[in-house]
């Protein structure tokens, strides 16, 4: 029988990893092991994120982890970058989500689109832990369709104000500094910073959710906010701008959403191992292996995905209709696992003492967020047929 590790390294990965590319890993395992997953089951149903962590994962160097050295990340490979966001999202994706606003739709839009002023200032502190982001692009009216935002900026002599409301925004109340998307007065897509404590701003905590728990969803309020001309991201102009981040997250959620996938197959093979129904455990019925062996086949599928996207983003030869594929495939393979290891905890598996009902409520969020399931199959028929779907 196969050792539960190599069962989910099945077409044997490790063997191309490098030896950094291991060791961040293995680094990252033992603080999830450590400090996460003991806990994690009562931060989700106190519906509390653990801020006490933020420090730590500037410590660990997994804030914007793939950002260059100079502005003081930790500049690694995007492979090494994907492993370690598989570690977070084994934890919980709320965790996951954390460094990955904070890393892709923060640091990432002020790293390509900063002056060299804001990438000094902002990207050490945010690799650090000190300050924490947040990405505010969707609306309460406008979330697959970001072009269709009402948010709007007016220029002034002094600067530029800010008027709209943002939904559904992670680290929404946590952020020292929100990229806040808005159109001008000519309809131009552009990309602010909008610090806290700014008059007119304000961030409010959505408390209802029966998914990502362990981690803050806000609405942001802007209302007459006024940001000088150094809060503009020069660069940022265009929807493209605000998409192209899009891209950088979805990357690590296509690695990510594999972790929590990997967590639920292991509960579940030791789970039907263990336990005994009709006199036999059921890991001896022919029914739990089919499941069992379509659960191992959605990782390892996935895992292919996601390391050749890898290095396809490490040759700088990766295209978002990529990074769409393997967001749409892997965030569903990862709900039907989580899924399957639940069916096979029967009741057990609805408590949070295990983890997989926590992982399944999770992922139906990440199936939504980042584009929907079925934005990605529109981007994806796009491109295939050169016929845009989206209004049809
Ligand atoms: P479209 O014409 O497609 O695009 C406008 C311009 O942008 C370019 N572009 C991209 N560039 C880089 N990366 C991408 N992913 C890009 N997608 C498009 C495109 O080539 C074009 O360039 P140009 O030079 O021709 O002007 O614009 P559209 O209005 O038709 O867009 C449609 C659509 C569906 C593709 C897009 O709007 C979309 O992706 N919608 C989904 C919205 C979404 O994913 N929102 C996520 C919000 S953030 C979030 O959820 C965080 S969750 C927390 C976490 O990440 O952990
Ligand atoms: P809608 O766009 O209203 O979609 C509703 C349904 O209609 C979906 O099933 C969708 O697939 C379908 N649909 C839409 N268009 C079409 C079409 N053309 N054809 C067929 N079907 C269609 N946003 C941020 O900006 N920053 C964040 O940090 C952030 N964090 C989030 C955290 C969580 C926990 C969640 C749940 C969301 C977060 N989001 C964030 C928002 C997220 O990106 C949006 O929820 C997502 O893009 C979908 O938008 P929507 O919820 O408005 O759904």
């Amino acid at each position: 029988m196969l050792e539960t590790r190599t069962t989910t390294d099945f077409y044997l990965l490790e063997e191309l990893f490098t030896d950094v590319q291991r060791s961040v890993r293995d680094t990252v395992r033992r603080f999830v092991d450590r400090e996460v997953i003991p806990h994690v089951g009562r931060w989700w149903l106190e519906g509390r994120f653990p801020t006490e962590l933020v420090p730590r994962l500037g410590e660990l160097g997994v804030l914007g982890a793939n950002l260059p050295a100079e502005y003081g990340c930790a500049g690694l490979d995007n492979v090494a970058y994907g492993l370690l966001m598989h570690e977070l999202e084994r934890g919980d994706s709320g965790i996951r989500s954390f460094a990955s606003v904070q890393g892709a739709l923060v640091m990432y839009p002020i790293y390509a689109y900063g002056s060299e002023d804001q990438r000094r200032h902002y990207l050490p502190r945010l690799a650090r832990g000190e300050l924490v982001g947040c990405f505010g692009l969707t609306e309460p009216t406008a979330g697959s369709d970001p072009a269709a935002m009402n948010t709007r900026a007016r220029r002034t002599g002094r600067g530029w104000v800010l008027n709209g409301t943002k939904m559904w925004i992670t680290n929404g109340s946590l952020a020292d500094v929100a990229v806040v998307w808005a159109k001008d007065e000519e309809g131009q897509v552009r990309g602010f910073l909008v610090t806290k404590g700014t008059p007119g701003y304000s961030a409010h905590d959505i408390h209802t959710k029966a998914s990502m728990r362990a981690s803050v969803t806000s609405e942001l309020v802007l209302e007459e906010v006024e940001v000088s001309e150094d809060h503009v991201l020069p660069g940022a102009v265009g929807l493209g701008k605000a998409l192209s981040c899009l891209t950088q997250a979805r990357y690590g959620i296509a690695w990510g959403v594999v972790g929590a996938a990997v967590a639920c197959f292991e509960e579940a093979l030791a789970y039907a191992q263990g336990r005994v129904a009709f006199g036999r455990p059921i890991a001896a019925t022919q029914l739990q292996q089919q499941r069992l062996v379509d659960m191992l086949t959605r990782i390892t599928t996935s895992q292919l995905l996601a390391y050749r996207l890898g290095q396809l983003k490490d040759a700088g030869r990766m295209d978002y209709t990529q990074v769409s594929l393997a967001k749409r495939h892997n965030v569903r393979a990862a709900l039907e696992v989580a899924r399957e290891a639940r069916q096979i905890l029967g009741g057990y598996g609805i408590t949070l003492e295990y983890h997989c009902m926590r992982h399944a409520a999770n992922l139906e969020s990440v199936d939504t967020y980042e584009g929907t399931y079925d934005v990605h199959t529109l981007i994806l028929g796009r491109a295939l047929t050169g016929h845009d779907a989206f209004g049809g």
